[in-house]
């Protein structure tokens, strides 16, 4: 289940590369986007499929305060503001098979340790 180094990634085009328009001639990746609400304290889809090789962004918003959604054997991290705060949006691609948990990463109350998800990027 776990792994020991960074198998998804780590192409995270960063927040400031989505806002930029592209000057690229070539047709861009498709990217799927995938939306996921946080609520204490879990995610709903607390399972998300993908293909390797797949551009994925993940736009989520909390239902009530802010949590962190953290993939830690990719690297990748962000923050999900508190509701009515807007959404968070994390781009990468999927270059790895495998099975990643993804969990909270900002302590949210009492079962802040159990919110978590599974992220299946599948061949
Ligand atoms: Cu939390």
């Amino acid at each position: 289940m776990q792994h020991a180094s960074l198998q998804i990634v780590l192409a995270i085009l960063a927040a400031a590369l989505l806002a930029a328009p592209s000057q690229e001639a070539q047709a861009p990746a498709p990217v799927q986007q995938i939306y996921i609400t946080a609520e204490r304290f879990s995610y709903t889809p607390a399972q998300i499929r993908i293909k390797k090789g797949s551009i994925v962004e993940i736009i989520a918003e909390s239902e009530d305060t802010s949590h962190g959604f953290r993939i830690p054997e990719a690297g990748i991290e962000g923050i999900i503001p508190a509701r009515g705060k807007g959404e968070m949006r994390l781009r990468f691609k999927a270059v790895e098979s495998g099975t990643y948990i993804f969990e909270c990463s900002r302590p949210c109350g009492a079962g802040h340790n159990t919110m978590r998800g599974v992220l299946i990027v599948e061949d």
